[in-house]
């Protein structure tokens, strides 16, 4: 191992050492940067890793609202604004009972990383709260975007922070977050925040955008081992806005896809999911997976057990695409799609290989599709939704997709590219990390020691 990578993995692993998630993405980073560390000895006297793994500003703050039945609740809100490098900070919030600090920091710090590789100028940034919105009414989430908004509108702005969507929060959250800002600052500044509905400012295809975005990055993977998406079986895992237009472009490249799930279990269908019917389940009637079955009696539901491996993992497939949470992809879930003969992973989610699980993947000649690179399409169209706010302007559907399938096709290029100048081996998760940082080290040595 490199000297200076190893010398800042121990001092951060033991500063940080209550924050798990946060130190998982940063050694899964700074392993792969081996080989452009040793050709680059300019970026130690730079610090560039040190300064690189701390947030510019981390902010936490309370968020008190009062439910349906008159009580009072505190939740705890963040956002960290990790990386103004290259742009304003962006990058999701996310609204789970398990956020906190070390998730902030993970996904803010893999933000930087796949926002410079979207080639648009987007710094890194993410936010959210430990708020659980399952069970909540339409009411009680309006409050606390409110809440959650009276304290974060001082902080963020159409060209110094620009949040979005993430877990937990969609067009309707961002809609309230938006009315209380609007409020607020008395003022229309349609780019501070992306994900927006299209009726006030959203995008057209936003929605779209990270789901397919993937489905294109692992079509161009395949092609590059000449195969494709034709005929291929899919699984997925997760049923939200990620799961969802996956679900939808696997379709549209003709593969079938026979499992989707939720955090309690997954449904298999044999006979292809019925998107229409998810779609209805948890885009309108915000219902669990297993309601499936009801109109789908010839389907199986698999209920999630605690300490195994997912059930979705356990269906043969010819592709996965773990598109809900981090580490949901486990070395035993690897282990079961390998022995199924599983030929690629896409990551939609963030993080949701553990690293064994990655390596033993990649070890076995299965092709990856980081997260940073094959769901960048998300922030990507976020960007677009952001310049079309600027020029007061729209685009159509077709547009937008256009340009998203070119940045997809560009960020796979990137990866590969990178892959091959340092011999790789078709290595593309450590070409993501390398490409990113290659745009990002670049941008530091030229601003100066800030
Ligand atoms: P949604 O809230 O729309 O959907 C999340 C899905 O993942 C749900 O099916 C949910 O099930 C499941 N899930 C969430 N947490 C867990 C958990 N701890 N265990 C098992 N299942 C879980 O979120 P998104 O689709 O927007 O996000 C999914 C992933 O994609 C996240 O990792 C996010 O960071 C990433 N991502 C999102 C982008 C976007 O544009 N939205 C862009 C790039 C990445 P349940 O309903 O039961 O909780
Ligand atoms: O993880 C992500 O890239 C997102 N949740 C989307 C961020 C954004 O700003 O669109």
């Amino acid at each position: 191992m490199n000297a200076y990578i190893q010398r800042v993995l121990d001092e951060i692993n033991e500063r940080y050492n209550t924050q798990p998630e946060f130190l998982q993405a940063v050694k899964e980073v700074l392993i792969s940067l081996e080989p452009i560390i040793n050709a680059h000895p300019e970026y130690e006297k730079a610090a560039i890793l040190e300064r690189m793994l701390e947030p510019e500003r981390a902010i936490l703050f309370r968020v008190p609202w009062i439910n349906d039945k008159g009580e009072v609740v505190v939740n705890r809100g963040y956002r960290v604004q990790f990386s103004s490098l290259i742009g304003p900070y962006k990058g999701g919030l996310r609204f789970h009972p398990s956020v906190n600090l070390s998730i902030m920091k993970f996904l803010g710090f893999e933000q930087i990383f796949k926002n410079a590789l979207t080639g648009l100028p987007i710094g890194g940034g993410k936010g959210g709260s430990d708020f659980d919105p399952k069970g909540k009414s339409d009411n009680e989430i309006m409050r606390f975007c409110q809440s959650f908004m009276t304290e974060l509108y001082r902080h963020i702005g159409q060209d110094t922070d620009v949040p979005a969507g993430d877990i937990g929060v969609g067009a309707r959250e961002v809609g309230y977050l938006f009315g209380q800002y609007k409020r607020i600052r008395n003022a229309y500044e349609g780019g501070v925040l992306t994900g927006k509905d299209v009726c006030y400012g959203g995008s057209l295809a936003r929605k779209e955008a990270t789901g397919y975005g993937l489905l294109f990055y692992v079509r161009e993977m395949l092609k590059n081992h000449n195969q494709s998406l034709e005929g291929k079986i899919v699984t997925i895992s997760g049923s939200g806005n990620v799961a969802i237009y996956a679900c939808e472009k696997a379709y549209a490249m003709g593969a079938k896809v026979v499992a989707m799930s939720d955090s309690n279990g997954c449904v298999y269908d044999a006979e292809g999911i019925d998107l229409d019917c998810i779609k209805q389940i948890k885009e309108v009637q915000r219902g669990r997976i297993k309601e499936y079955l009801n109109s789908h009696p010839n389907a199986q539901y698999f209920e999630n057990t605690n300490g195994q491996v997912s059930p979705v993992w356990n269906i043969k497939t010819d592709i996965a695409l773990p598109c809900a949470t981090q580490n949901e992809l486990t070395l035993d879930a690897a282990k079961v799609l390998v022995s199924n003969g599983v030929i690629a992973v896409g990551e939609g989610a963030n993080m949701p290989c553990t690293y064994e699980a990655t390596q033993y993947l990649l070890d076995n000649n299965v092709l990856v599709g980081a997260a940073k690179a094959a769901n960048a399409g998300g922030v990507a169209t976020s960007a677009i939704e952001m310049s079309q706010n600027s020029m007061r302007y729209y685009y159509t559907f077709d547009e937008v997709e256009k340009k998203l399938e070119q940045i997809m096709i560009h960020i796979f290029n990137d990866c590969k590219a990178a892959s091959d100048n340092y011999g790789l081996n078709n290595n593309y998760v450590a070409g993501a990390n390398i490409a990113a940082f290659k745009k990002l080290a670049d941008a530091m040595l030229a601003q100066g020691i800030v």
